[in-house]
């Protein structure tokens, strides 16, 4: 317990409330938001509460009263439980994570970037300068991707539209020597008019920028002049102008959302040839490529190729994709050159010892808007793969455990998601696989299509439903829905489009257009350009199998860490700093199992480890186990050990591990064993200068 916290400001710790209750929790949580006590514990998860308001409490002063500190020391802050990732990295050289969630706009990023700092500042004591440039470009390498790929939505102004996983590496000192970011599926769609790199291009890079530098590019002062554009973020950004500028033709593809088309007769044209040469130019290739890939695909029929030309509907498709296929390349490319200089290199494990690994997730949050497609589809289904990660490593697995040595204990119910998980993962039955279906029909492949195979395999599913199953149902207000009864809410879905995303086909011609681009960064980007048509039979795999593929692979690594969590709230949708809004917090606790977790937490062990490992640690403070025992079993060994530290009442005896009920029995074990072990070394320094 943090116990200098005064009451007034409510139990920093959930577990500590009278009743477990929903009326006290939410009771407390508001209570602590009211009193500026943004954080609080439910154990070892951090509760955030989005203040909405810049905070005094991230300073150089904080991280110092944090910097070494056990958990329950001070008041709940994500700094202590970055320093508490840091120290079992440290201490036990395990692989940590910090995983964060929350529905969108609940603080997730803002934490990540928090969590980041703080180990930054609290690494590096020698001021190595090589440690320095690391740390520098872990921070820096954030804002580049935010303005790339964060945008203005109506949830949140800063709505991260992909999800980023970041590995920082430690030497064996405990200093960052590098990094690596994955990051998942860029939501376009949403983020398109509003990227901040977009907004900011003309808001504050261009009003600095010298003409001749802007008539180089092509660029036009006036943000009117583009269609893709529109004015909406305000995140200020100078640094990235000079990747900017030096990847002039990333922003062809704003140019290219002017593109018209029109008809003359029976043949598809361009109607403002002009832009097509400004397009060559920024592409570093030819016109009359520019122009055929825009209104031509090229097509094999057995061993013949034909061109065939599109219509103007379909050339505006082909325009679109492949603006946002070129921006999406873009973005992966400077995640991969944000790679190349933080990735560790040269490190040998035999000078430097084993290298550890604290990862941080900031991914999307759980989003519901007007219009929902397969972009919010795939965020959701990430939450409740995240969710399922912590029911199964915070509720499950801890039940299983005491059960499995068993420790009495009283089972505690928790809606478990995997249902929902299944639903749309699993093999043939889940939506994935019918969508997928659906795109490799021979025949017509269209949304309703897929849309019946939804009907038809999933009509008695609990947590799907559709006009067509549910007719009087008025939430769904289109003969295109289906809805979704997920872990955080219903989401209805508009299925429209989701053939065409789950394929993401750009057409060849564009691939091997920008493949024969004079520019080799570009080049690089499309190497599927090289095949010629007569090559291109394998089919791609769909986006959705993508998606999930990475999910999966992002769950089973976050697994194998050992996991801290922040729950993230959101207060309101105004983004008030005053408003707790009771129902729609009240409906995050009850989605995020926050009431579970306490009645887990407290009927549950703080602490527990192998009979021998506990030894191993602590058996220099009884003189029973010191330097070694006569008992008949390592557990009798530890069972006299805590009966002569008069801790055997917080304790309980499993059949391979002892568990700790509280922390303070832990962190008074520690004490004892730290002044244990500084006797020891005095005694060993007089026997040796003695010897000498
Ligand atoms: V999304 O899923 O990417 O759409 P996030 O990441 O959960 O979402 P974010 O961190 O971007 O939300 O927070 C939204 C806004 O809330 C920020 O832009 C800040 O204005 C505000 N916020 C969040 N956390 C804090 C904080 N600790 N202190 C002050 C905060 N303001
Ligand atoms: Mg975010």
């Amino acid at each position: 317990m943090a116990e200098h916290e005064s009451l007034e400001f409510g139990k920093a710790d959930f577990v500590l409330l009278d009743t477990v209750s929903m009326e006290e929790f939410m009771a407390n949580l508001k209570l602590r938001f009211e009193k500026g006590r943004i954080y609080s514990y439910i154990g070892e998860v951090v509760v955030s509460v989005n203040p909405y308001r810049a905070m005094n409490i991230y300073g150089r002063d904080t991280i110092e009263q944090y910097k070494g500190r056990e958990l329950y020391e001070r008041p709940p802050h994500l700094f202590a439980i970055a320093d508490a990732a840091y120290k079992a990295m440290k201490r036990r050289n395990k692989d940590t994570c910090i995983v964060i969630s929350g529905e969108s706009g609940a603080g997730k990023t803002e934490a990540s970037k928090y969590i980041m700092q703080y180990i930054a500042a609290i690494t590096n004591p020698n001021q190595r300068a090589e440690v320095e440039r690391v740390k520098n470009m872990l921070l820096k390498s954030n804002c580049v991707l935010e303005a790339f790929g964060n945008a203005k939505t109506n949830r949140n102004d800063n709505s991260s539209r992909f999800g980023k996983y970041m590995d920082i590496n430690f030497d064996f000192k405990g200093d960052p020597i590098g990094g690596h970011i994955n990051n998942y599926l860029l939501e376009k769609v949403s983020g398109w008019l509003g990227f901040h790199i977009i907004c900011v291009f003309h808001l504050q890079l261009l009003s600095g920028a010298p003409d001749s530098l802007l008539h180089s590019l092509h660029i036009k002062k006036d943000p009117k002049a583009y269609t893709y554009i529109k004015i909406g973020g305000q995140i200020k950004i100078t640094y990235v102008k000079l990747l900017v500028v030096k990847s002039s033709w990333c922003f062809c593809c704003f140019l290219q959302g002017n593109l018209t088309f029109g008809v003359d007769g029976d043949v598809t044209l361009i109607e403002n040839t002009k832009q097509v040469s400004v397009i060559r130019d920024l592409l570093s290739t030819k016109e009359e490529n520019v122009e055929k890939a825009l209104l031509y695909r090229t097509v094999a029929t057995g061993r013949d190729v034909i061109e065939k030309q599109h219509t103007t509907q379909e050339a505006s498709y082909g325009r679109d994709a492949l603006a946002k296929a070129m921006y999406e390349r873009l973005f992966c490319w400077i995640v991969g050159r944000i790679n190349d200089i933080i990735e560790v290199k040269n490190y040998d494990a035999r000078i430097h010892g084993k290298n550890t690994v604290i990862g941080v997730l900031d991914i999307y949050g759980f989003e519901i808007f007007q219009n929902n497609s397969f972009e919010q589809f795939c965020i959701n289904y990430c939450n409740e793969k995240l969710q399922q990660l912590f029911i199964q490593l915070v509720l499950k697995q801890e039940q299983e455990e005491y059960q499995r040595e068993g420790i009495p204990w009283k089972h505690i119910d928790y809606f478990n998601n995997q249902i929902i998980v299944d639903l749309v993962e699993q093999q043939h039955k889940g939506i994935f696989s019918i969508l997928d279906e659906a795109c490799m029909n021979v025949g017509k492949v269209t949304d309703e299509v897929f849309l019946q195979g939804l009907d038809v395999k999933l009509a008695k599913h609990a947590h799907f439903s559709s006009r067509k199953l549910s007719p009087t149902d008025k939430s769904l207000e289109f003969d295109r829905d289906f809805r979704i009864r997920h872990y955080a809410g219903d989401v209805a879905y508009s299925v429209v489009g989701f053939i065409d995303k789950n394929k993401d086909t750009l057409f060849q011609d564009f691939k091997r257009l920008l493949y024969n681009s004079s520019n080799p960064v570009l080049k690089g980007m499309w190497p599927e350009g090289k095949l010629r048509i007569t090559e291109v039979t394998k089919r791609p795999l769909t986006a959705a199998t993508l998606f999930k593929n990475s999910m999966i692979l992002l769950v089973e690594n976050l697994a194998s860490k050992e996991p801290y969590y922040v729950r993230c709230i959101k207060p309101n949708d105004v983004k008030s700093p005053l408003l707790f809004e009771h129902e729609r917090c009240r409906h995050q606790v009850e989605y995020l199992g926050l009431l579970e977790n306490v009645r887990v937490r407290r009927a549950g062990f703080a602490y527990r480890q192998t009979y021998p490992r506990f030894l191993q640690r602590y058996k220099m403070i009884s003189e029973f186990t010191w330097p070694n025992h006569d008992l008949p079993s390592d557990k009798e060994a530890v069972k006299k050990l805590l009966q002569g530290c008069r801790f055997d009442h917080d304790v309980a005896y499993g059949k391979t591990k002892v568990f700790i009920r509280t922390p303070r029995t832990l962190f008074s074990l520690e004490e004892q064993r730290a002044e244990m072990v500084q006797r020891i070394i005095l005694f060993l320094q007089k026997v040796w200068r003695g010897a000498l």
